[in-house]
């Protein structure tokens, strides 16, 4: 084309894709280093749109990064095609959910490649092919003989709208995680993978993620799966044989316990109301129905008014021998700990309240007027010393959680918080009256679901409770055809209604058994799937463990920040599973995670009902593909969030064009020495080929980008005013210009590469380096003032041009901080010296 045509070049380059597969990766054969970059695989429910661009031009960006260094790139990509909105589709407009699913792969795999993400086609994965799930199964099975897959009959969580059970990572404030019911509980038999063997690892290797993941995913993750370290305590019970054991993380205060509470819905209070007398009964029966019928939101929360009932019995504290009156009350919780509290009022908030309501002793065992090492005590603002008296808590309602000196506490007294709960549970050791104790938030993951599009589970069931997993070689249990089968939620398992299927034999004694008809959690599926890329044809394994052992872990994983739990806790999980198999030499899945910000428009998440939808094919048909991409990545940081009503696709569509152009006008042959080029513009051009890597690798990618518009206008400047089109340095700088920009722009960079006379991909050309000896040049500051205060110093290059100034200004993270979402009314620029920005308010 004579101009810049994205359409042309689209229509061009895709072909010459298809044709040369520059992405297609060989993993056996060569021996440059390698890199597996991996973007959270998508779930096919309709096109792409905006939010899918946004990732998949980050995660391009970095796997095209690696491949200009000179890495041998994995990319792949797959889709997570099992799950609830197919079978929804279906029972809303019949149909089948394998063909709704199909339908939609399809047309987001054709936009995929309309959007020239660098992905390698021959490794496609679905979960919902058979040739996968049957992998889940194994998994299962492996899991299974191990005990770490296993039935249990309890209460579950079960979202009434969906009409299946959820894991506890899919109820959300008390809300399913999907369709935002309110989620009850239901006594069901369920399949569990008890994740909670592996609570301590999945805690402690979070260390090995430091630096490399968002400190926020860690610590959601820490506090997920919720250690605290104590002790449990033995308190006999009067009138009972065993002791009642309760869990602490302040064994220090145990002088202080002057109540003991336990969960109205735990066995124990069941037990102990049994031997109360007749009025206790019937009070705690009342109490029991209205605890049953409260939601665990409620019931945890603190300012609700304290409720319970004395259920007239008594335990003895071990160390103190005082007697304690045992109460009921719903604020403790049947499934945490052991149900059952030592209630310290005078520093524990809720049981202080407790204590307040039902009035009963409040004494006070640690002296936070004293002061502890590191600690300093509570200080009136006056500056007096408080008197010790002042600060009781059953006077101020105020309980005293801080560090101070034990008192009143026996062999305890004057010593801190730290030695006193080591020295306590020195002490109940010795008596054999209680030890150190870990607990955790985390429970085992439920892993069956109620529903037909998932993995069914292959177990078989017998006569009297007895269970046959299906032998490995007569894997995989396939789904029933869905034709037939009436998908509507009922709140058993829709496979039940394939008789013919469920009903079958004992492989081994011919007796007759039934399948099990539950489906797995499609977490299942993408807890390995990241492996499976490996080897994605496999028949005789999940994975290769060979090809796992040189390409896993994944090094560079790009996804969204709402799978910091669930998704990215089981893929931790399994893959240790995995590896105590024998299966892979590593214990983390990720080694690096990217989270990347939202595509937003006005400030507000787009959504049907807000009506700011921005279709993503409308805007690459309006403004093309690279235009599109370029402006994902330069709109902002990536971690930030992209607002589509702030950012000019029409600008860096022009800003396209200017660059496309430079490479059709440069005069020099190719393989011209470049020694012999203009000094000032082969300074530029090697100061950025010296920054971006660095830029590049920490996704400063909007840097790069305003980087790659001033060389840009700097290699204009020589064509026009300078040392002209034949002039080796414009070579030079348009040549660094193509490669750098093929991480973000790559019709256009392949058509720059070739107008500049190269032949074949620019995919895998490695990015030219910096020489040293063109680096030192003079630098001048510019100062950057917001509303006339000085806000960011920038060094630049003396013949750099107002807008590359402007543009470098407006890029700082330290200018956008000081203009703050305000809006720029006008922004004056004295290259190379000054930016005035003005902003309203
Ligand atoms: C006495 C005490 C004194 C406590 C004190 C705290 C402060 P985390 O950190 O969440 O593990 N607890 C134990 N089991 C409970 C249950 N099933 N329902 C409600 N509360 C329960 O909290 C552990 C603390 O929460 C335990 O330590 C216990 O109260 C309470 F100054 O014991 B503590």
């Amino acid at each position: 084309p004579q101009d810049y045509d994205y359409k042309a070049l689209e229509a061009k380059w895709s072909a010459e894709w298809d044709q040369l597969q520059p992405f297609a990766t060989n993993l056996a054969g060569d021996d440059r280093p390698r890199k597996y970059v991996l973007d959270m695989f998508p779930y096919p429910s309709g096109d792409l749109h905006m939010g899918h661009a946004e990732q998949y031009a980050l995660g391009d960006a970095v796997a095209r990064y690696w491949r200009h260094q000179g890495f041998n790139v994995l990319h792949p990509i797959g889709w997570d095609s099992f799950g609830l909105p197919a079978e929804n589709a279906a029972i809303k407009n019949g149909g089948d959910p394998k063909d709704w699913t199909y339908e939609n792969i399809a047309q987001q795999r054709a936009s995929m490649k309309r959007y020239a993400a660098s992905f390698d086609w021959n490794r496609v994965i679905h979960t919902s092919d058979p040739e996968y799930y049957r992998w889940n199964q194994w998994l299962f099975l492996q899991m299974y003989e191990r005990g770490l897959a296993y039935r249990k009959y309890s209460d579950v969580n079960w979202c009434p709208n969906d009409q299946t059970v959820l894991a506890n990572e899919q109820v959300i404030d008390g809300h399913c995680e999907r369709c935002d019911a309110i989620v009850v509980k239901k006594k069901l038999n369920q399949w569990y993978f008890k994740i909670t063997d592996y609570a301590d690892r999945l805690i402690d290797d979070l260390n090995q993620l430091e630096g490399h993941w968002p400190q926020k995913v860690i610590t959601m993750q820490r506090n997920w799966i919720g250690r605290s370290l104590g002790a449990d305590v033995d308190f006999v019970v009067e009138g009972r044989d065993e002791p009642v054991t309760v869990f602490t993380t302040r064994p220090d205060t145990l002088y202080g316990a002057t109540f003991m509470v336990v969960a109205p819905d735990s066995d124990l209070a069941a037990e102990l109301a049994e031997g109360a007398s007749d009025d206790v009964r019937e009070r705690f029966a009342k109490y029991l129905a209205d605890t049953r019928a409260l939601d665990s939101i409620d019931r945890q929360s603190s300012d609700r008014p304290k409720t319970g009932v004395d259920l007239g019995r008594f335990a003895i504290n071990p160390l103190s021998g005082e007697r304690l009156p045992i109460w009921a009350a719903d604020y403790v919780l049947a499934d945490y700990g052991t149900g059952a509290i030592m209630a310290v009022p005078a520093h524990d908030q809720r049981d202080l309240d407790f204590a307040r309501a039902f009035d009963l002793p409040v004494k006070v065992v640690v002296d936070v007027t004293q002061a502890v090492t590191g600690v300093i005590p509570i200080i009136p603002e006056d500056g007096s010393m408080p008197e010790f008296e002042d600060l009781h808590p059953a006077k101020t309602g105020e309980a005293l959680s801080g560090d101070g000196r034990l008192t009143n506490s026996g062999p305890l007294d004057g010593l801190s918080k730290r030695s006193g709960i080591q020295a306590a549970i020195e002490l109940l050791d010795e008596r054999g009256t209680g030890r150190a104790a870990k607990n955790y938030r985390l429970r085992d993951w439920l892993i069956s679901r109620q529903r037909y599009w998932g993995t069914p589970i292959p177990i078989l069931h017998g006569e009297n409770g007895k269970e046959v997993p299906v032998p490995l070689d007569q894997l995989p249990v396939r789904l029933p055809e869905a034709e037939g089968l009436d998908l509507r939620p009922k709140g058993a398992s829709p496979l039940g209604g394939a008789t013919d299927w469920v009903n079958t034999v004992d492989p081994e004694t011919g007796e007759p058994m039934l399948r099990d008809t539950d489906t797995m959690d499609t977490f299942v599926d993408s807890s390995w799937y990241f492996l499976r890329f490996l080897s994605p044809n496999n028949e005789l394994a999940a994975f290769d463990e060979k090809t796992a052992s040189s390409w896993a872990p994944v090094d560079q994983y790009v996804g969204g920040v709402e799978h910091a739990i669930l998704h990215l806790l089981y893929a931790r999980f399994i893959t240790k599973v995995l590896y105590d198999l024998g299966h892979v030499d590593f214990t983390e899945p990720f080694s690096a995670l990217l989270n990347q910000g939202m595509v937003v428009m006005d400030g507000k998440k787009m959504s049907k009902s807000k009506g700011n939808v921005v279709s993503l094919s409308a805007e690459l048909d309006q403004y093309g593909v690279d235009a599109v991409r370029l402006t994902m990545l330069f709109a902002s940081p990536p971690e930030d969030d992209v607002d589509w009503a702030d950012v000019s696709v029409a600008g860096s569509g022009k800003f396209l064009a200017r660059a496309w152009r430079i490479s059709g006008e440069v005069t020099s042959p190719l393989g011209v020495d470049f020694g012999e080029g203009d000094r000032g513009l082969r300074r530029e051009t090697h100061r950025f080929l010296a920054d971006v890597p660095q830029l590049a690798s920490g996704f400063k990618f909007n840097v790069v980008i305003a980087r790659l518009m001033e060389l840009t206008n700097a290699t204009r400047k020589a064509i026009d005013s300078g040392a002209g089109p034949a002039d080796p340095a414009v070579r030079e700088a348009a040549e660094a210009i193509a490669v750098v920009l093929d991480m973000y722009a790559p019709h256009t960079a392949e058509d720059m590469w070739q107008r500049l006379g190269h032949e074949g991909s620019i995919s895998h050309v490695k990015w030219p380096t910096a020489a040293r000896s063109l680096l030192t040049q003079d630098q001048v500051t510019a100062v950057v003032q917001v509303n006339g205060k000085v806000k960011h110093r920038l060094d630049v290059p003396p013949t750099i041009d107002e807008a590359s100034l402007e543009q470098l200004a407006i890029s700082s993270p330290k200018v956008q901080a000081a203009i703050d979402g305000r809006e720029i009314v006008k922004i004056i620029v004295r290259a190379p010296k000054l930016v005035n920005i003005a902003v309203k308010g």
